[in-house]
Parts: C-alpha cells; sequence; structure tokens
C-alpha cells in the first residue's frame, strides 16, 4: 500500500458496499465541510469583512486573544451566530442514520459546530471542543450563555468578552486553539475507534491539521477501508483508499441508498 495521487477507487464500487455491509465498527471523521452546505464557512474559505486580513489559523490562537480579546470573541461570536441560524444538512443526517447500522459506531469530529448532535446523534467525539461551552481563560470556570442568537453584521465587528463571575477573568471560546492540547481523553477515545474500525470515513477534510489528521493513517494501518468524500481530490491519500470526489451532502445519502437499499 502506497501514497498516490491516482487513488484506485473512485466509485461506490461492490468491494467498498461488502466492506460496509460486513464492518463491525465504522468511524465517520468530519471537517468543516460536512457543515458546508449549512452555510457554515469552512476553515479554507476566505475570512471576510474586518477579518478578512487574516487567515483562520492567525485568529484561533492564544496570542491572538491575549493580543486583541475584543477581535477574536467578535469572530466567534459571528461563527456562533452562523451555527445557531444553521440546520444540520442532508450529510449530517445521513451520518446519524448510517451509525445506526453498526454494533460500533464512532463520530469524530474537527468541527466546533454542534450540528452533528441536532441531526440526532450523540456522543459526538469533539476533537477541538465547542463554540457552545465558553470558559474563564484565567480560571477555566465555565460561562453560560444567554438564550439569545447573537446579531453581528457580516462585515464583523470587535465584541468584549464577557468576564468572569469568580475571578474577573475573560472568557474565551470553548474550541481547541493552535498550539492548545486536544482533551487528552476525548483524542485517546478516537485513537482507538480509530485503531479498532472496519471502515473510516473522511469526510470534508484537507487533512492538514495534527495530530487529529493522524485518524486516517491509523484507521489504514489497521487495515480499514478509507473513504474519501470530498468536492476536491485529497492529498496524501493511498491507492487503496476510496476517494469520491463530491458534497458529502450528495454522496452519503446516495451511498446509504447504493449499499442498503
Ligand atoms: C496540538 C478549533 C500539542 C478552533 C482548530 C504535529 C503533531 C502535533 C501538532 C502539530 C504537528 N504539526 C503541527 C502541529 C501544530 C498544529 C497543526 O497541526 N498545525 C497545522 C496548521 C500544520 N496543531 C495544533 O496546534 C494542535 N495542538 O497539537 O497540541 C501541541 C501543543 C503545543 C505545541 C505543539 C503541539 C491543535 C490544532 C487544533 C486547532 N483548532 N479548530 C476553531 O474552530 O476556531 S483546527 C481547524 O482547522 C478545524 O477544527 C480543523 O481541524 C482544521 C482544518 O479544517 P478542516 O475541518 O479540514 O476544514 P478546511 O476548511 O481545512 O477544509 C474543508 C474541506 O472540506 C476542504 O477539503 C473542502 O474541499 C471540503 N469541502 C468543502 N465543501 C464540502 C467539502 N467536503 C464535503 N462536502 C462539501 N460540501
Ligand atoms: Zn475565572
Amino acid at each position: 500500500m502506497s501514497q498516490a495521487s491516482i487513488p484506485s477507487h473512485t466509485v461506490i464500487d461492490e468491494a467498498l458496499s461488502q466492506r460496509i455491509r460486513t464492518a463491525r465498527h465504522i468511524v465517520f471523521f468530519t471537517g468543516a465541510g460536512v457543515s458546508a452546505e449549512s452555510g457554515i464557512p469552512t476553515f479554507r474559505d476566505a475570512q471576510t469583512g474586518l477579518w478578512a486580513q487574516f487567515d483562520a489559523s492567525e485568529l484561533a490562537t492564544p496570542e491572538a486573544f491575549q493580543a486583541d480579546p475584543a477581535l477574536v470573541w467578535g469572530w466567534y461570536e459571528w461563527r456562533r451566530m452562523k451555527v445557531l441560524q444553521a440546520q444540520p444538512n442532508p450529510a449530517h443526517f445521513a451520518i446519524a442514520r448510517l451509525t445506526q447500522r453498526f454494533p460500533h459506531a464512532t463520530v469524530i469530529t474537527q468541527n466546533v459546530d454542534d450540528l452533528h448532535e441536532r441531526a440526532g446523534h450523540s456522543n459526538i467525539l469533539h476533537l477541538h471542543g465547542s463554540l457552545h461551552q465558553p470558559r474563564c481563560f484565567t480560571c477555566g470556570v465555565g460561562y453560560s450563555f444567554d438564550n439569545e442568537i447573537p446579531v453581528e453584521p457580516d462585515y464583523g465587528r470587535r465584541v468584549e468578552p464577557p468576564r468572569c463571575a469568580r475571578c474577573d477573568g475573560l472568557i474565551r471560546p470553548g474550541v481547541v486553539w493552535f498550539g492548545e492540547s486536544l482533551p487528552a481523553q476525548t483524542l485517546q477515545q478516537a485513537f482507538d475507534a480509530a485503531a479498532q474500525c472496519d471502515v473510516l470515513f473522511s469526510i470534508g477534510t484537507s487533512g492538514v491539521v495534527y495530530p487529529a489528521a493522524q485518524m486516517p493513517h491509523i484507521a489504514r494501518d489497521a487495515n480499514a477501508a478509507i473513504v474519501h468524500i470530498n468536492p476536491q481530490p485529497v492529498s496524501g491519500i493511498y491507492s487503496d483508499d476510496w476517494m469520491l470526489i463530491g458534497a458529502a451532502g450528495d454522496l452519503l445519502p446516495k451511498l446509504e441508498r447504493e449499499v442498503f437499499f
């Protein structure tokens, strides 16, 4: 098995259908692309408005927050508004239905939205945290948003972060920033699922951020079938992988029909 730019499987063939039908443990590993059809910008999408001058990975750091808390908090409040206004799309619903068909199924997401949960699947492994669980930057105590959807202009603005009731520290987003460690137990559960699964779907991710991007490699090393779903060919895939070119919202319901109906 070797890295290849031209994968040998590019359609849902009988070999893949058989691997899926006989699987005992399936893993769905998702990135921002699975939420794209819900209207949530991906990390690759250019930033807009006030944040157009920044790459997302420059804003998603503790240093950026400490340097300009209102700029970073405003960005996350705008993103939280987009998520609260969004609905799960057919990809989220197909994943939730498909997980019911296997003795063991694990959803590992890099996303910080709650669209997988709202599509009806619980105990999602959030490797990079959640927009909905802010906490104090200083003492770590949790903070609860009110039930209002923030009203943030698409051109962006600075928003002063709230203060901690306990220590008056700044409230920060409940996400994992670049340079921060992932939640150890969640990461270990994800590694274990990848190492034990029979099929791993890697859906809507550019696969450049580590250690999350290790998941397909761990599964492949354990002889799982690896299925990439992306409108663009994904770099760094292997000749035995399946590369299904298309939108997750189209391909996952199609795969469900072709394999199970
Ligand atoms: C860490 C939360 C230890 C915040 C995010 C090697 C080992 C360990 C660490 C490193 C390493 N090498 C480098 C590092 C450091 C760094 C890293 O990986 N850097 C990269 C840039 C090289 N990693 C870290 O810092 C991690 N921490 O390792 O801790 C440590 C501690 C101290 C010092 C060193 C190490 C923490 C990383 C977590 C960062 N937080 N998110 C927030 O959301 O604001 S990452 C963020 O970007 C996402 O969560 C995601 O993980 C990542 C990439 O985004 P994707 O989900 O892939 O989305 P993207 O936009 O890139 O791509 C979308 C894809 O969808 C595209 O392919 C597109 O074609 C496709 N698509 C579009 N439409 C559709 C579609 N697909 C299907 N259907 C569609 N309709
Ligand atoms: Zn505090």
